[in-house]
């Protein structure tokens, strides 16, 4: 059966682009689990770290993301929700693919890359930028392959900028497989329409049987595919919960006159006409695509720009207003009240019985990856 796993970090409130590119996704998911498919949402504190983070804000920022995936629908009777580094299964896997993760192929993901090029604006030597530079950065992506790994998740939905590590994360299981001669750790597939249609194919998961849970998150997927939400202020880079400009981003928690505020002072262009051109138009692109996202009814953003022919930028900005105020509609009603309920002990008990299930979960794994490696496996 499927475990689909992902996570987010608890850096702040999440944005439009975190809601789109993998809650809205994960919410969807859930809602079409049969009973033996397992679905577990990380919130991965040990992956915030890799940035400078105040030990009591993190503290926060964690029971406030866990607010967020209820807020949203996320249901702890369906779906396991716990923090990451209540799971030391998670570390303690990282650390065992580390032992066998290429350093070169490390070195070529764009997420690090990036960083370096941004120090690197600063006008920094090579040496000093890697002096700086910290060693939790470079191997985000092998303990982002434990987290996966650790559950034997089959499918792991997250936005379009994660695919590449998710390819390190099947580079990991060849590595330990071949390393051990033991077929132990599973593949994930990113989950995309695509994906979902091989693994169905190859699981002779016949067409014709319904309710099929494949056919009917291939449905979804391929009428909403991942996209890539940019920033409001420049759409040449992704919106962000750290980027240092709040006008960049709309929160999911956002009242419907933030939401307009924040649409209508995003960056567009001069040309006052709605054309998608996200090569030459990125900032209407942009709009479009979140109009097309939050419109009830699945569409493309060709189609929003086709249905707005001759009309004006603000039209457009109108009709995404309209579009994410529903779409967004109670969030952060209902995320303020969780985080209130009991104090905080609400949030607290419901992470502390995923947490449990998690690390149930993850221990299966690490007795037979332990096992294979030689190492201790008394606990
Ligand atoms: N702009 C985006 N468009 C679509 N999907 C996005 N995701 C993030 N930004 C966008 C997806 O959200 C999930 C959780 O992301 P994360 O919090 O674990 O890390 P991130 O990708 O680094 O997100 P942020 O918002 O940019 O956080 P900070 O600023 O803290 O680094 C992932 O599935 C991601 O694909």
């Amino acid at each position: 059966h499927v475990v689909i796993f992902s996570g987010i970090q608890p850096t702040g409130v999440p944005h439009l682009g975190n809601y789109l590119g993998a809650m809205r996704q994960w919410r969807r998911l859930q809602d079409l689990a049969g009973d033996k498919d397992k679905l577990l949402f990380s919130i991965v504190d040990l992956h915030a770290i890799t940035m400078p983070q105040d030990a009591q804000a993190l503290r926060f920022r964690r029971r406030e993301m866990l607010a967020a995936l209820l807020a949203i629908g996320l249901d702890p009777e369906k779906s396991t929700l716990f923090y990451q580094s209540s799971v030391m299964q998670h570390s303690e896997l990282m650390w065992i693919l580390s032992c066998t993760a290429s350093m070169g192929y490390l070195g070529r993901m764009t997420q690090y890359k990036s960083k370096l090029q941004a120090d690197n604006k600063q006008g920094d030597v090579n040496e000093a930028i890697a002096s700086r530079l910290k060693l939790g950065l470079f191997s985000y992506p092998v303990l982002q392959a434990a987290d996966i790994l650790v559950h034997r998740a089959t499918h792991v939905p997250v936005g379009d900028d994660q695919k590449q590590h998710l390819e390190f994360a099947r580079e990991c299981v060849t590595n330990f497989n071949y390393t051990y001669q033991k077929e132990l750790l599973v593949s994930p597939e990113t989950i995309t329409g695509m994906s979902l249609f091989s693994w169905c194919r190859s699981h002779h998961c016949p067409a014709s049987f319904s309710p099929c849970f494949y056919r009917r998150c291939l449905n979804v997927t391929l009428s909403a595919p991942s996209p890539r939400i940019m920033s409001l202020r420049d759409a040449r880079e992704k919106m962000s919960k750290s980027a240092t400009s709040e006008k960049s981003r709309i929160l999911i928690t956002s009242s419907p006159s933030e939401i307009k505020q924040r649409i209508n002072q995003a960056v567009t262009d001069n040309w006052n006409t709605v054309t998608y051109e996200p090569d030459y138009r990125p900032g209407v692109a942009n709009l479009l695509e979140i109009t097309a996202q939050c419109s009830p009814e699945p569409t493309t953003p060709e189609a929003v720009a086709d249905s707005l022919m001759g009309a004006k930028l603000s039209d457009l900005k109108a009709r995404c207003i309209e579009a994410v105020t529903a779409e967004l509609s109670g969030i952060g009603e209902r995320c303020r009240e969780l985080l209130e309920r009991g104090g905080g002990k609400y949030l607290d008990d419901i992470e502390a019985a995923g947490a449990e299930v998690a690390r149930q979960n993850a221990e299966e794994t690490m007795r037979l990856v332990r096992e294979a490696a030689g190492l201790a496996t008394s606990r």
